[in-house]
């Protein structure tokens, strides 16, 4: 079950690490920015997501020392740095954990949403974020793209003056 909170800014620990400063952060407070949580027991529960926002496509990635070698922390890093996605996008854990760091609009604080197996986390278009595993150091998780996939990550500022970016701010008014 999802744990949301405000991160502590602390970069003299690494990212891996809970950051929590202790400030819960609801699911109400989530879906205020537009990113919205699901508990989802099995892969049904997921399917019916997928079938009621019109989703076509997905794929499963594992990110883990095993699965990436020496590629993990440069992989990690490029997670890490601030971006957006021009489509709205869902994450599905399906073993291990990860933080989902997304940016809370009205104040520019990182939220941090840890996720475990079960969670799914629905990420608006536009919405500031970045991804690191937790110190457990492995994640298998489904991504669910509402069409063709669109990897590209705009950075923070570049993506400032993006239309998806506009657009999702003015969806918070
Ligand atoms: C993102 O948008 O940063 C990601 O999807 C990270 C990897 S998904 C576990
Ligand atoms: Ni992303």
């Amino acid at each position: 079950m999802v744990e949301a909170y405000y991160h502590d800014n602390d970069d003299s620990v690494d990212f891996r690490e809970p950051h929590n400063s202790g400030e819960k952060v609801s699911l109400e407070q989530l879906a205020r920015i537009g990113a919205f949580y699901k508990f989802c027991p099995t892969l049904k529960e997921v399917d019916q997501v997928a079938l009621d926002r019109a989703y076509k496509n997905r794929d499963t990635v594992s990110i883990s020392k095993e699965s990436l070698g020496d590629a993990l922390l440069p992989k990690l890093q490029t997670f890490y740095a601030e971006h957006l996605h021009e489509d709205e996008e869902i994450r599905y854990i399906v073993d291990g954990e990860g933080y989902f760091d997304v940016r809370n609009a009205s104040d520019d604080r990182w939220i941090r949403c840890k996720l475990t197996p079960g969670d799914l986390l629905v990420l608006p278009a536009g919405i500031y974020h970045r991804f690191t595993l937790t110190t457990q150091n492995y994640v298998k998780a489904i991504r669910l793209f509402k069409d063709e996939p669109k990897w590209v990550a705009h950075s923070r500022p570049d993506a400032d003056g993006n239309p998806i970016r506009s657009e999702y701010l003015a969806a918070l008014q």
